[in-house]
């Protein structure tokens, strides 16, 4: 299987995260991606530009992640920008000016820092997973991307839980672009994926099943639960299934075979996998228990199916862990 990665995407590197309370170090950081390219080695992405990541977020919120950190250092600021005032009542059309209120615009939490090295780095995140569409489209069965940042929890408008561009929406709306009728989004991060939940969440076109922590106890806490199905032309195309955590294997892997069932009566042209390793038992954010072994029977289970495959690399923070982890994953395709 092809593996995708470029270096630029290791530039971006926030210190710290607001966490309980307290500024901690940064969860996701470049060597996580440093550990799965060497366990995997990779080849660079191809430059397509950047319709297919316009096709997916709006323009604003584009220009404020190119210029947020400039704006704010102009503004005297310290550090990354980080938002600290939300428009949760009135989130109408306003000209807005500051950059504090461009990033409540443009955020989902204060846990996302956006810095002057971030949209290079979102960027060739977005053409790793572009390149991997790619090889499918050239007749790959499956392709490997890289993608970090990840990707899963940025909306149409905002940023949020480590991720600026949802690089599994920006694969699924090239797929459709390209001339796929039908596609289907796997997720199987530890967290739900509020951002490409959000993004499809009216499309009968793209089908989004996930498999995460309870919403009730775990990240993003407002959405994935299960009564969230979609609406209008989206109805029914969107399937959640919260675990409790301390879910292991036999749970998760019951799980994944109702989200392939529902995926397989959507009858997609094409799937996409937003794979968290953040699943596994030692995550230092995360409380399921997957084995590494694990990996390669839930590979599998996705391979059987036959649909052409991108994966997505989202999240997964047990750094040693990581690179074994993905190679895991990857082997249930070759197997
Ligand atoms: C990203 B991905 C405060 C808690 C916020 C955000 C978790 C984002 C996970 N630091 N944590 O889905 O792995
Ligand atoms: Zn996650």
């Amino acid at each position: 299987m092809r593996r995708f990665f470029d270096p630029r995407q290791l530039a971006h590197a926030p210190l710290k995260e607001l966490h309980n309370g307290g500024f901690t170090d940064y969860a996701e950081r470049p060597v996580r991606a440093e550990a799965i390219a060497e366990t995997l080695g990779v080849e660079a992405p191809v430059d397509h530009g950047d319709a297919a990541i316009r096709a997916v977020h709006d323009a604003g919120y584009l220009d404020f992640l190119k210029h947020g950190p400039a704006r704010w250092a102009a503004a005297g600021r310290p550090g990354d920008v980080i938002g600290y005032i939300w428009p949760i009542v009135a989130r109408r059309a306003l000209k807005l000016d500051r950059i504090d209120a461009l990033a409540g615009r443009y955020s989902l939490d204060a846990s996302t820092p956006l810095t002057a090295e971030t949209w290079d780095a979102a960027y060739w995140s977005a053409q790793s997973v572009l390149s991997a569409l790619d090889a499918v489209h050239g007749g790959d069965r499956a392709a490997f991307a890289l993608c970090r940042p990840p990707g899963h929890h940025a909306g149409a408008d905002y940023l949020g839980g480590y991720c600026y561009l949802n690089t599994a929406a920006i694969a699924a709306q090239a797929a459709r672009d390209a001339g796929a009728d039908r596609v289907a989004i796997l997720d199987i991060d530890y967290h739900h994926g509020n951002g490409t939940q959000d993004i499809f969440w009216t499309r009968g076109d793209v089908f989004y099943a996930s498999i995460h922590a309870d919403p009730a106890t775990d990240y993003p806490f407002f959405w994935g639960h299960a009564d969230e199905t979609g609406e209008g032309a989206g109805e029914s195309t969107t399937l959640n299934l919260p675990l409790p955590q301390g879910a292991g294997i036999d749970a998760f892997r019951a799980a994944q075979t109702a989200a392939l069932d529902a995926i397989a009566r959507f009858a997609p042209d094409l799937l996409i996998v937003s794979f968290g390793a953040d699943t596994w038992d030692g995550d230092p954010i995360s409380f399921f228990r997957l084995a590494t072994a694990d990996y390669a029977v839930l590979g599998r289970d996705i391979a059987v199916r036959g649909w052409p495959t991108v994966i997505a690399m989202e999240g997964g923070y047990a750094v040693d862990a990581l690179g074994g982890n993905v190679a895991s994953l990857l082997s249930g395709f070759s197997a």
